[in-house]
């Protein structure tokens, strides 16, 4: 038994050793709780609260100790990859963390494209700042390390950040796009059935019998389980499937799915006009939610565009998978082509996509070297966009999230392209494996990331997000502790506001300003969130 683990039994022995008074065995768990944590002399912390050490209980006091004993052990541990270890120095509450704001983590190394890019060492630039740039005005930056990675820091004005928060809350968090919390909806969906076999992350696989397998084994070097990718349905099965998927009253309506999905269900809708109606009182002045229900907004950490992701099966169900065939229809949006796994991709969306690939595309080319200008660096760079995934991370969540691999498209030539908004936060770009120790680097509002060619299937992950940090003139919260001016992690630019103007080139209804309460509301929800938005393209041509 190691020493934390003798003083956790000591304090044990000492909680049930009735033959000392209660008083003897508060004085002895104090001095137990102060050794292990000199910290405790100030303030003990006992389940949610935090109490004063002197008024601890017995009981309070065990508590305290096993955490800190807990905590200690898990600092005396070394991480278990050279991913980890990166994410931990970044990771708020994390055990090594050292980064509760911008300039700390900073200090811990992050990369940051926005102030003075060029004089970081291992950066390549491939285009400098041009402010009539219509897609990369803050300039177009690489890394000699990671041959295919590509930050286009500052891309967009704070009015076409606006445009693409408001497309995303507006539209992009209902059904037909799958969420998050349609697992409550839809029985055949990966957090659920990933909740129910206790896996925190959506690694499972669907064995011919219908059940589920968690191959979160495998992230411990553990034996994988045979692989059993996504079975053909029995013909009987796909037949009345099928039928169903005609009768309006099996799955003909929008916000119901089909047999082996939830027949009936009801998907939670109009996600932002009840948060808007929820954040903003009568008086048009911000009313964070705390303490009381939080509006279902506030739940969704993703939802999926164009061809759905099934996280469950980890695949995207294309039209010559039996299963989207089965499912075919089944949402029934307007033209009654839509399926649960498929949803109309946003065409302003793929304009967007399509256009930074575009500029990429020139741009290395007229940088790089004709040695290099090639499949490694993601060269020739072009994208139909087909897939999408909209991400909403909460600051106060511990790990926004983990190290994973985009590796499901069907085909790897093509880029993620991938846009930040709302808060700042660090973003790992590590390598094949995890035993590559990652790159953090700082993303804000209206930064776009590209990984392609040798970076394409890196790990990567979201580490932190600060909050607080979204662009003040038109994000920060109306009651939150806005800053006064503007924070220094965002230095004024020339570039950032000249394209803003033209921006409605892309003029979706979905993305025009609201009216005051409602632009109030957006700047409630950023306040606190980073947004991403990312594009795929899952196959060639189609
Ligand atoms: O939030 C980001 O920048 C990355 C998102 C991501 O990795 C993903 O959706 O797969």
């Amino acid at each position: 038994m190691d020493a934390l683990a003798a003083m956790v039994a000591q304090a044990e022995a000492l909680a049930g050793n009735t033959a000392l008074s209660v008083t003897e065995r508060v004085a002895a768990l104090t001095a137990l709780a102060v050794a292990i944590n000199p910290e405790r002399r100030k303030v003990a912390r006992a389940g949610a609260g935090r109490i004063p050490l002197a008024g601890a209980t017995v009981e309070e006091l065990v508590t305290a100790i096993q955490d800190d004993a807990g905590a200690a052990a898990e600092r005396a541990r070394p991480p278990a990859t050279a991913y980890k270890a990166v994410e931990g120095l970044f990771r708020p509450g994390g055990a090594r963390s050292a980064c509760a704001d911008v300039a700390a983590a900073l200090a811990a190394g992050a990369f940051d494209f926005a102030h003075s890019p060029a004089a970081i060492p291992g950066l390549r630039v491939l285009l400098p700042p041009t402010a009539s740039h219509p897609v990369a005005p803050g300039g177009i930056y690489g890394l000699t390390s990671a041959p295919g990675f590509y930050v286009l820091p500052r891309a967009l004005g704070v009015a076409q950040q606006e445009y693409w928060v408001r497309r995303m809350l507006r539209g992009w968090v209902e059904p037909p796009q799958r969420r998050n919390i349609d697992a409550v909806a839809d029985p055949d969906y990966s957090n659920a059935v990933a909740a129910a076999a206790g896996v925190d992350e959506a690694r499972v696989v669907r064995l011919a019998d219908g059940a589920f397998v968690s191959y979160a084994s495998t992230l411990r070097g553990e034996p994988a389980p045979a692989p059993a990718p996504v079975v053909a349905p029995a013909p009987a099965a796909a037949a009345a499937a099928a039928a169903a998927a005609t009768d309006d009253g099996g799955c003909g309506r929008p916000d119901a799915v089909a047999a082996g999905g939830g027949a009936g269900a009801e998907f939670e809708r109009d996600l932002w006009p009840r948060y808007r109606a929820a954040a903003v009182g009568a008086g048009g002045a911000s009313a964070r939610h705390h303490g009381r229900s939080e509006p279902a907004l506030t739940r969704v950490s993703w939802a999926t565009l164009g061809y759905q992701y099934d996280w469950t099966a980890r695949q995207y169900h294309l039209p010559s998978d039996p299963d989207f065939a089965l499912h075919q229809g089944c949402h029934a949006a307007p033209a009654g082509t839509a399926s649960r796994w498929w949803a109309p991709f946003p065409a302003d969306l793929w304009c967007w996509g399509r256009d930074v690939a575009a500029a990429i595309d020139a741009a290395a080319r007229a940088a790089l070297p004709p040695h290099e200008a090639g499949a490694a660096h993601g060269l020739p760079m072009a994208i139909d966009p087909q897939s999408g995934i909209a991400n909403i991370y909460a600051a106060a969540k511990k790990l926004p999230m983990g190290a994973h691999v985009d590796d499901m498209e069907r085909d790897h030539a093509f880029p993620v392209v991938s846009l930040s908004l709302g808060c700042t936060g660090v973003y790992l770009l590590g390598g094949r494996t995890r035993d590559a120790a990652p790159v953090p680097v700082l993303l804000r509002s209206g930064d776009i990331a590209i990984l392609s060619g040798d970076a394409r299937l890196a790990f990567h992950g979201g580490a932190q997000v600060f909050s607080d940090t979204a662009p003040p003139e038109r994000f920060a919260s109306t009651t939150g502790a806005a800053p006064a001016a503007a924070p220094p992690d965002i230095p004024p630019s020339a570039a950032t506001y000249l394209t803003d103007a033209a921006y409605g080139a892309y003029g979706h209804p979905g993305g025009a300003p609201g009216d005051a309460t409602e632009e109030t509301a957006f700047r409630d929800f950023v306040a606190s969130r980073r947004l991403n938005i990312n594009v795929r393209q899952v196959q060639r041509g189609h």
